[in-house]
């Protein structure tokens, strides 16, 4: 008899039956690191792993990440894991998988597929490591790099990097008698990347789990060179409460500062669509103290940025082909 449909109720209890379905139970970033209450970067690399798999090797620049989870004697990571310099990520991981093809040219490894995931902050990703992984992304490795983007040089104490929004306050930038805070506009590292013509490029976050789980298995399914820009709430430098990390995600996607889309052998795709009406960005914005000191006019000018390069996108959005498609219509 199917109770399912006779009792609704019957599904909502056997929920456990039916959520291990969805995400795998198993732990790849385990617990006990010592990332900060209500870290967005922490949760999103847990997410990745879940998603990648345990035949994975991962590369790590130096920053918050290496910090909160390799304090020796102890390892918060259940998957093959190095620690690399602030500026070579892409470089090394770009190495780990010459060097996984040559043993298994060699034989002297199974005929698996290992992926090599390199990982980096921001500030080791779109400033200093930025040259290793265009080399990288140029030279076509089958390798995936996710920057978990914080907007700072977080680990060190805040520092503006070119992940940092126009006019948030940091320790190197801030607001005060002289300047407002921040006097750049945030680099677009994703379009950066398309540039590069890769077979996948995404934007994700954490608040929306599922979406950024599936972007994961994506890249790392793609034979060749795969980026994903992950945009990660940090309470501490944000001076956000703890508890928002993952509405932040959200306040971010609905309000159009941060849009999720993926970007697949050229063609554009809204993987999260925003609501409509989209939500002022004010409402982002205020539950962050490196914001507070803005005046409306400020916030006007951030309005207005947002609102034509989301526009930007969309016209993307709506008129992009991938390469395949345009091959196709020209008989090729
Ligand atoms: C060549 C070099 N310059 C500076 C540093 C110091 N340093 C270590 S981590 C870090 C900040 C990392 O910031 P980011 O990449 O944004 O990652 P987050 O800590 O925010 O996750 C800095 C400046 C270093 N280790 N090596």
């Amino acid at each position: 008899m199917n109770t399912a449909k006779k009792n609704p109720k019957h599904l909502v209890e056997s929920f456990d039956l039916y959520a291990p379905k969805l995400v795998d139970k198993k732990e790849y970033f385990v617990g006990g690191h010592r990332a900060c209450q209500g870290c967005g970067e922490s949760l999103a690399i847990r997410l990745m792993c879940k998603a990648l798999g345990p035949d994975t090797v991962i590369t790590n620049a130096t920053g918050c990440m290496e910090v909160i989870s390799s304090n020796y004697p102890t390892t918060a990571w259940a998957v093959p894991w190095i620690h690399v310099a602030f500026p070579n990520s892409a470089a090394v991981g770009s190495g780990v998988e010459a060097g996984l093809k040559a043993l298994r040219k060699k034989g002297k490894i199974a005929d698996r597929r290992v992926k090599s995931v390199a990982i980096g902050g921001d500030g080791g990703t779109m400033d200093i490591g930025f040259q290793a992984l265009s080399g990288a992304m140029e030279r076509g490795h089958d390798m995936l790099y996710v920057c978990f983007d914080n907007e700072a040089y977080m680990n060190t104490g805040i520092q503006r990097s070119s992940g940092t929004p126009f006019l948030a306050s940091t320790t190197t930038a801030p607001a005060g008698k002289a300047i407002p805070g921040n006097q750049v506009w945030k680099k677009n590292l994703a379009e950066i990347m398309v540039a590069h013509n890769v077979p996948y490029v995404a934007t994700a976050t954490p608040s929306y789990p599922i979406d950024f789980m599936n972007k994961v298995k994506k890249a790392r399914a793609v034979n060749g060179p795969a980026y994903i820009h992950c945009f990660v709430a940090c309470p501490t430098g944000w001076r956000s409460t703890s508890e928002t990390c993952i509405k932040m995600g959200r306040l971010a996607m609905e309000s159009g500062v941060f849009p999720i889309y993926e970007v697949e052998d050229g063609k554009y795709r809204m993987t999260v669509e925003p609501p409509a009406k989209r939500r002022p960005v004010s409402e982002y914005l205020k539950g962050q103290g490196r914001f507070r000191h803005l005046t409306p006019d400020q916030i006007q000018a951030i309005q207005e940025r947002v609102d034509v390069e989301f526009e930007m996108l969309m016209i993307k959005i709506n008129n992009s082909k991938s390469r395949a498609e345009i091959r196709a219509e020209q008989g090729k």
